[in-house]
């Protein structure tokens, strides 16, 4: 049965049950998207950036045999400790972290799958996974992807970064029959810049008329979640060739070490940040509390 792999704390439960907004939170930007400590630091902000804008967060993770639905201050610390050591788990992964009583970091996709399990709908984080660059002979297309296109919730982010080929990606995204709703954007952003020059599906300009679109997608029983892409603000948007030589670096050093699978996002969004000084570290923080506080916004409305 479900609820025998499923602890929800007791302040998400409340909050579920009396209708109080929440919003999920995932672990992989934790263990492997940021350097300890910052990554723990950021963790506790981006929960209080949450409640801040009106709502209950919820970090998913698996420990102990369980998922779990809302850290305490000791798991959070755990996962950040432990960065790359953890397991990084994605939709295929799960079972396997519960039956080793393992430590597991939730990608975008299973944390989507685990949110929709408590009946959260709302998910917020940096970026999400894509097609890969030279994904026609590598293959490498994110699982994120196909989790958007069939469990039910909306995923909060800054766009997709560039190591990601972001046409290809919206290509798969539109097969797929998953929304790209740009906030206060015509364009889906680039992660650290506010541009990617691929313009989105739909421009939406409050949390109010995010929510209403997602409302009637799902009252039709229109399978799957939605991209809301939120533009990184500008005062801690990145310079594009900055970011863009970086991104270049490590993927050629990725391909030259033969990096390749699961390894390949960690490693890349590992090396863009020792390449940029920490320059990324910080705006990768920033649109994550960015992230946060929208994500908290559109689920007061849901
Ligand atoms: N992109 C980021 N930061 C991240 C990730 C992606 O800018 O932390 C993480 C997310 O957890 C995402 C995962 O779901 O990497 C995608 O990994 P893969 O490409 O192996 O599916
Ligand atoms: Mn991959």
């Amino acid at each position: 049965m479900l609820t025998s792999y499923l602890d929800i704390q007791p302040e998400v439960a409340a909050a579920l049950a009396a209708g109080h907004p929440v919003v999920a939170l995932e672990s992989t930007i934790i263990s492997h998207g940021m350097p300890y400590p910052q990554n723990v630091e950021t963790a506790r902000r981006v929960e209080q950036v949450v409640r801040d804008n009106g709502a209950i967060p919820a970090t998913i993770a698996i420990m102990d045999g369980r998922l779990k639905v809302g850290l305490d201050n000791d798991m959070l610390e755990a996962l950040g400790r432990a960065g790359h050591r953890v397991t990084k788990c994605s939709r295929r992964d799960i079972p396997f972290v519960l039956a080793k009583r393992a430590m597991g970091a939730t990608t975008v996709a299973s944390t989507m799958i685990i949110a929709a399990m408590a009946k959260i709908r709302v998910f917020a984080t940096g970026g999400i996974g894509g097609v890969h660059r030279g994904a026609q002979e590598s293959f490498d297309i994110s699982a994120d992807l196909q989790e958007l296109a069939q469990t039910p919730v909306a995923v909060v982010c800054a766009g997709a970064k560039s190591i990601l080929d972001i046409g290809l990606t919206l290509e798969y995204l539109e097969t797929q029959g998953v929304p790209v709703i740009g906030y206060q954007s015509e364009e889906l952003p680039a992660f650290y810049t506010r541009e990617s020059g691929f313009k989105v599906d739909y421009r939406l300009d409050s949390p109010q008329e995010v929510a209403e679109a997602l409302r009637i997608k799902w009252d039709l029983g229109l399978a799957g979640g939605a991209v809301v892409a939120n533009p990184i603000p500008s005062e801690f948007a990145m310079a594009r060739a900055d970011i863009d030589s970086a991104i270049a670096q490590a993927l050629a050093e990725a391909d030259e070490q033969g990096i390749k699978g699961k390894a390949s996002t960690p490693f890349l969004l590992a090396r863009v940040c020792e390449l940029t000084g920490g320059n990324s570290l910080a705006a990768n923080i920033q649109l994550v509390l960015n992230n946060a506080a929208l994500g908290a916004r559109i689920a007061g409305s849901l």
